[in-house]
């Protein structure tokens, strides 16, 4: 019997002394080390009476023992539901609760708030701190150091990702173990991954770009990671000389680009730099080798489906376009309105196919069929085309979405939000470009008649009920919204009319 993820990016590790992460205050976690703590960690969950199939929510800071706790999940049989950071109560007992989480992992400063969530819904909690305290390991300390691995087949859940959709309502997408392995064996193999690699870690990871994309793929290769709780340009500066390879979002890049210290010598022995979860600008990628001499790797995914498509290793980059379909993952370009597959250049709508595609949406039947069909074929909500070579292009988004420095935004969420305060009569939430995080949210409200909404009041009640990057970080009150004949308000008017209002200059 087997455990196709835990075999193939933990098992061969067992007694081996082989750095795994290397922490910023110079200790290393070896990949022994890194095992033992994590079969500790998955006694710790039987002995709570957690069984395969059961969900482990966590919301945790980035340290050794969070990613040991995932390794502890896939040993376990049990399904990771990792949690930003940023969530507030609100955000997170809807994730919980939809969920059916047995277990819930959070900072022990949550605990209080997350306990009556957790009772009410039968729920055990633990805490683990960022610097690796808390109640799961001071259990775990004194479990035994090996775990007899839960037999499971690559069609087994390994992952939940909760990702926000256009009706405000977030949506569990369910991973399998094949989903997770076949997207990280093709990525190491694409991106020439070894176990001489140090990439250089500083993502979070409770997304699918810091976890199953870097994590995963070092896994899978034997290689080490510098890993870092948080992008710091400091840090990203100083640890860079260590490292072979580095992924980020296109903010990482940005704000190196804006840092003298970030010299071609600096990044002269490098070997790869990935940027995704968010359009990089061209212009971008032009200073970047401009100042390096090196072409940025750009590559596109998504949580339902990990990795689709990348610019390749070996041959041209090219500035704008997201690359070449993965090995094994099929992508066409079809009408929005009758799925009928476009003319190459012709802009569509992105649709999907592969061992990476997920299984649905965890009990959303309906969510599922609108957006994955039966031929296993998903529906992105990306915009784009593929050129002559093949090449694919992301132009736009079907999709109400704003992508701030790599995080999703669901307009929607937000409006729903703004639409029930004081005063006000209806909202829209759009995205505008930022210097820093590419687009940022700005907040649109129309007043009831004669009434006056009190802006500050709103954005505290957004800052009670909403994590810190979903937040407007202008509300501008209009007497009305730009709307077409058929009623519906023209967002991109909006858009257009505050593109600069960020904008340096
Ligand atoms: C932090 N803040 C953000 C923000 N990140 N606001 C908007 N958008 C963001 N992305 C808030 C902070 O809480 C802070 O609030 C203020 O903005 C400024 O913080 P900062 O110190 O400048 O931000 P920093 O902590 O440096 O974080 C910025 C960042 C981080 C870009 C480094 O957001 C990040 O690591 N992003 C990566 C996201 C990611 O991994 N995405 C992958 C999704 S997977 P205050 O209170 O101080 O004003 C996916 C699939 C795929 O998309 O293809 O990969
Ligand atoms: P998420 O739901 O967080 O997984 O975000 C996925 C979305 O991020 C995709 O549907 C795209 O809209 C966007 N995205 C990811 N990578 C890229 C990229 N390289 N260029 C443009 N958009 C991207």
């Amino acid at each position: 019997m087997a455990n196709p993820l835990y075999d193939r990016l933990f098992g061969a590790y067992a007694g081996k002394q082989t750095p795994f992460l290397r922490l910023a205050d110079g200790r290393t976690v070896t990949h022994a080390q890194f095992l033992e703590q994590a079969a500790q960690i998955a006694h710790v969950t039987a002995k709570l009476g957690l069984k395969p199939g059961d969900r482990v929510a966590a919301q945790i800071e980035k340290s050794p023992e969070a990613l040991a706790l995932y390794a502890a999940c896939a040993q376990a049989g049990l399904i990771f539901l990792p949690l930003n950071t940023a969530y507030t109560a609100d955000e997170l007992s809807y994730f919980i609760e939809n969920s059916g989480a047995a277990l819930i992992v959070c900072d022990g400063r949550s605990r209080e708030t997350l306990q009556p969530i957790a009772s009410d819904l039968g729920a055990r909690i633990e805490t683990l701190n960022a610097d690796g305290s808390g109640s799961l390991t001071d259990s775990a300390a004194t479990m035994p150091t090996t775990f007899a691995t839960v037999d499971r087949t690559g069609d087994d859940l390994a992952a939940f990702l909760y990702t926000s959709g256009t009706t405000g309502r977030s949506k569990g997408a369910m991973l399998t173990q094949d989903n997770l392995l076949s997207n990280a064996e093709t990525l190491a193999q694409e991106w020439r991954f070894t176990a001489d690699d140090v990439l250089l870690h500083a993502l979070p990871i409770f997304h699918t770009h810091g976890l199953f994309v870097a994590t995963n793929i070092v896994l899978i290769t034997g290689g080490s990671m510098i890993f870092l709780p948080k992008f710091d340009l400091d840090q990203i500066i100083a640890q860079m000389p260590r490292a072979t390879s580095m992924m980020g979002v296109p903010t990482f890049y940005t704000r190196l680009l804006g840092d003298a210290r970030f010299t071609r010598d600096l990044a002269q022995h490098m070997r790869l730099f990935v940027s995704g979860s968010a359009p990089l600008l061209a212009e971008t990628h032009v200073a970047f080798e401009e100042r390096t001499g090196h072409r940025i790797l750009e590559r596109y995914g998504m949580t339902e489906t990990n990795m689709n498509t990348s610019n390749p290793y070996d041959g041209d980059r090219r500035a704008g376009t997201v690359g070449l379909p993965l090995p094994g993952v099929e992508l066409k370009v079809t009408n929005p309105e009758t799925g009928e597959i476009l003319p190459r250049g012709e802009i569509g709508q992105i649709e999907v196919r592969g061992p990476n595609v997920f299984k649905g949406y965890w009990q959303m039947p309906e969510k599922t069929a609108a957006e994955l069909r039966a031929d296993g074929f998903f529906i992105t909500g990306d915009l784009g085309l593929v050129d002559a070579d093949g090449y694919v292009t992301i132009v736009g988004r079907n999709k109400d979405l704003i992508i701030s420095g790599g995080y999703n935004i669901y307009p929607k969420e937000i409006e729903l939000l703004l639409d029930e305060q004081p005063g006000v009569l209806e909202s829209a939430v759009i995205g505008v470009p930022h210097p820093d995080f590419g687009e940022t949210v700005l907040g649109i409200l129309v007043p009831r008649p004669g009434q006056t909404p009190d802006t500050q009041a709103i954005m505290q009640t957004v800052g009670a009920a909403l994590a810190r990057f979903k937040h407007p970080r202008t509300l501008i009150v209009l007497d009305e919204l730009p709307r077409n004949t058929m009623g519906k308000v023209q967002k991109n008017i909006l858009r257009d009319q505050y593109k600069d209002m960020f904008q340096p200059g």
